[in-house]
């Protein structure tokens, strides 16, 4: 790590004490020394397609099932900042610069402040997990994400009683998100969770995949992964997190509400108005190009029931889709 002489440091970068206190409890929670990440011997967590080493598996939430291939992962997306195309977000993201990555935390918590991305995930901290993904459109993929479980970094900025919800903001940057000119959302994409949710050691926050840093269509460099709901809930390119005491928007839910509630847990009970939830189709990409398998039921909750149907025993899931 390159160390520069604080007479080199312009007035801006120079962080407030109060800021800094803050930032050293902070990382205290995270269990991170508050040495740089490169002092880990370790590539910062942007450097695209590196290997990322030390990750803890196997999980006990793994599901066996057989994984979607890298290609396929990589190349069939949904990031309209990038275009609404399957193949757009890998065409149109590959300049998309992840590094260096500030997040902005804010609202009812007492770690607020904005923060450097390494400060917030140590590389000695990640796990694998391989979950099943289902998108809203019916189709899904198993994928082994790598990242930490939202409840460490949730307990470390020390949300205050009156938090009830976490919102998760995107980037707001015309400039670096071509997608982000026409108005199919209305920008920046925004998510949320309760509280029990977000706390839920099956949420996660994500920033690798397949052994290697997050590709930048997949949501660089930070972004959610909750396998018990819809895909659209896994916010990519998150550069804030806001704790409210009110349910916050969401960006499906804000675009067209009969179709996308704030919940979003899949259920192949409760129809899209405009096509069933009952079955998927499962991407399983075989090595010569893509493969759609045959259809295959969609479970309750994505098939996660026994671990998360308790959180919304007091719902009726009809009316909260
Ligand atoms: N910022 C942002 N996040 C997003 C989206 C998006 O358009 N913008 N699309 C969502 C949808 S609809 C899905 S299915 C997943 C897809 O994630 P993947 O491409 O990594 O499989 O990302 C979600 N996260
Ligand atoms: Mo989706």
């Amino acid at each position: 790590m390159l160390i520069r002489s604080p007479n080199e440091i312009p007035a801006s970068q120079i962080t407030a004490e109060s800021v800094y206190c803050k930032r050293r409890e902070l990382l205290r929670g995270l269990g991170i020394a508050g040495l740089g990440l490169s002092g880990l011997g370790q590539p910062a967590l942007a450097d695209s397609a590196q290997t990322l080493s030390d990750i803890k598996r196997p999980s006990p939430y793994d599901t066996d099932e057989a994984l979607t291939t890298f290609d396929d992962v990589t190349t069939y997306n949904n990031y309209y900042e990038f275009g609404t195309g399957k193949s757009d977000p890998a065409k149109y993201a590959v300049n998309f610069q992840p590094k260096p990555w500030t997040l902005q935390v804010s609202g009812q918590v007492e770690n607020s402040g904005s923060f450097d991305l390494d400060d917030f995930i140590a590389p000695h901290q990640l796990e694998e997990r391989i979950y099943r993904m289902r998108c809203v459109e019916a189709w899904s993929m198993v994928i082994p994400w790598v990242g930490i479980p939202l409840a460490k970094v949730i307990e470390a900025c020390k949300p205050t009683s009156n938090a009830k919800y976490v919102a998760f903001i995107g980037l707001h940057d015309r400039q670096r998100m071509p997608g982000q000119r026409f108005a199919v959302l209305d920008w920046p994409y925004r998510e949320g969770l309760r509280m029990d949710e977000a706390m839920h050691p099956l949420s996660m926050l994500v920033v690798g995949v397949y052994g290697r840093v997050l590709p930048n269509q997949n949501g660089a460099p930070l972004r959610l992964i909750v396998p018990w709901k819809y895909g659209f809930k896994g916010i990519k390119g998150i550069a804030g997190i806001h704790f409210s005491e009110n349910q916050p928007a969401t960006s499906w839910n804000l675009s067209a509400p009969n179709e996308y509630g704030f919940y979003a847990n899949v259920n192949p009970n409760v129809d899209h108005p405009r096509w069933s939830q009952a079955s998927e189709r499962r991407l399983s990409g075989n090595g010569f190009g893509r493969l759609f398998a045959g259809r295959i039921d969609t479970h309750p909750f994505n098939g996660y029931a026994e671990q998360v149907a308790h959180l919304y025993s007091d719902l009726d899931l009809a009316k909260h889709f």
